[in-house]
């Protein structure tokens, strides 16, 4: 439900954004969870702080041409909304996917926004990318191409103006080849300009494995809140993509099971346990199927195409593919299976429905604007190290990152409590971070 005083503004969200459903979505839900913040202090609503937050800073699209290996001009669209820089320079991920849209992207963007804003590091929101499509591209190909992005986007870059990363289909390769491009037009060795580099262009130890194990220590400190841990329990985790793989080596280091993984295609459940080494052998080495699991693997494991992976009975759920990829259907699916953790791996993979029956079952929720902010966090200790022109150790590095995410759940946690509302981490994360940027754009003026 959605306050009366808030409803005008998504209304004005709605038309000013026509069509952009993905984006509609996600203001829909932080607005649900306002009502109680405005009631407390009104302050927010007559300054239209709510209304400037739900209205990016700058929205870029560009051409971005290339030339394919057979010599043909292939033209691709490149977007990077700059959300919101009040408490930082713009800060997220660029994603390569043929499904990429503007209204994919703000609402990437907006999702952003709030996530840096938990971290509690100085993070502004932002992110990019384009309908361009790796699957099948040469390396030469992917080169190009990320040439191409780059001699448009670097002028609305820089350390203190705008830091992407990666995202979907936009890995060490891609951050490599556009960190050449960023480093070539500018003439400046500027490391603190891109996050997610190799560590010999000053790269950070575990930004690759941050948003899985980030999400892992999220759920783990969720479910001891009722006295549980990972420990011997089915775990679901959808995806075979960074996130995803990361995610289900930390569930293994707590003593999990990994019942089911999937791509695109479809997913592979393994009776004795997901083989995790050979996950990566497939996806990471070879840049391959997961359809090739089965085969490499022998018996006990089974590819299922089409169908869904929350059809697997399990424990613990953690979707870490894509948006909307779980659905009501999934949710109720899980339920009757006895789930009893959720934690979002990737950016708003629950629909709205999914989550509104996952909390009225009383299944600990994570929203994945909280538990996936391990990856931003750690690209902020990218920054850090950039900046000091430092590098520091896996475990120095990542014992940060498990502060910051017990932090960001005890956050969630007591704010949830303070608004009327335990344990309800999708209000906690939308109100702790909302107040967080509206106190430091109102301190700015109306800029
Ligand atoms: P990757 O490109 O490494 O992996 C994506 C995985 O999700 C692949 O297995 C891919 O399968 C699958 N997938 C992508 N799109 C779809 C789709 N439309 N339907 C079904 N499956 C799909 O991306 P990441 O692991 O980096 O990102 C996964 C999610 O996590 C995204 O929501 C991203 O926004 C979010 N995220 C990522 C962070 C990061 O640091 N990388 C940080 C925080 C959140 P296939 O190979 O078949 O396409
Ligand atoms: O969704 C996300 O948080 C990311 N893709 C990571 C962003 C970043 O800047 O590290």
């Amino acid at each position: 439900m959605i306050d009366e005083k808030l409803q005008p503004i998504l209304n004005e969200v709605m038309n000013r954004n026509a069509g952009e459903q993905e984006f509609h979505q996600a203001v829909k839900e932080v607005l649900e969870s306002l009502g109680r913040v405005i009631a407390k202090r009104p302050y927010y609503a007559d300054n239209a702080l709510i209304e400037r937050l739900c209205e990016p800073e700058r929205q870029i699209i560009f051409r971005v041409p290339w030339i394919d290996d057979n010599g043909q001009v292939q033209i691709n669209r490149g977007f990077r909304v700059q959300f919101n820089s009040a408490l930082g320079p713009y800060k997220g991920g660029i994603r390569f996917h043929p499904s990429v849209n503007v209204g994919i992207i703000k609402f990437l963007g907006f999702e952003q926004t709030f996530k840096n804003a938990l971290t509690g590091m100085p993070i502004g929101g932002g992110k990019g990318g384009s309908d361009f499509n790796p699957r099948g591209r040469s390396d030469r190909e992917v080169m190009r191409f990320c040439q191409s992005f780059m001699s448009e986007l670097h002028r609305h870059l820089g350390e203190y103006t705008d830091v992407p990363a990666g995202d979907i289909g936009v890995g060490g390769r891609e951050i490599g080849y556009m960190f050449g491009q960023y480093k070539r037009l500018t003439n400046k060795y500027e490391a603190g300009v891109l996050t997610g580099k190799a560590l010999f262009h000053g790269g950070s130890r575990a930004r690759r494995e941050a948003t899985g194990y980030g999400a892992t220590y999220f759920v783990e400190r969720m479910l001891a809140t009722r006295g549980e841990t990972f420990e011997g329990k089915r775990t679901v985790v959808s995806g075979s993509g960074n996130v995803a793989i990361y995610t289900m080596e930390k569930v293994l280091e707590f003593g999990g099971i990994i019942a089911a993984c999937s791509d695109s295609n479809g997913y592979v459940v393994d009776d004795n346990g997901i083989d995790l080494d050979l996950v990566k052998e497939i996806k990471e080495v070879r840049r391959g199927r997961l359809s090739e699991y089965v085969k490499l693997r022998g018996a006990g494991a089974h590819y299922i195409e089409d169908g869904s992976i929350w059809d697997v009975p399990c424990a613990v759920a953690m979707p870490s593919a894509t948006q909307n990829e779980l659905t009501g259907r999934d949710a109720k699916r899980l339920i009757t299976n006895g789930v009893m953790a959720v934690g979002e791996g990737a950016n708003m993979p629950s629909t709205p429905d999914a989550v509104k029956l996952f909390q009225d079952a009383g299944v600990l929720f994570a929203p994945g604007k909280a538990a996936n902010a391990g990856g931003v966090a750690t690209s902020a200790l990218e920054m850090q190290q950039n900046a000091s022109r430092d590098s520091w150790t896996f475990e120095k590095t990542e014992t940060r990152l498990a502060e910051i995410m017990r932090d960001i759940h005890d956050r969630c946690a007591e704010t949830a409590d303070e608004y009327g509302a335990p344990g309800d981490y999708v209000l906690g994360a939308n109100i702790a971070g909302f107040v967080r940027v509206a106190e430091a754009m109102d301190a700015l003026g109306v800029i």
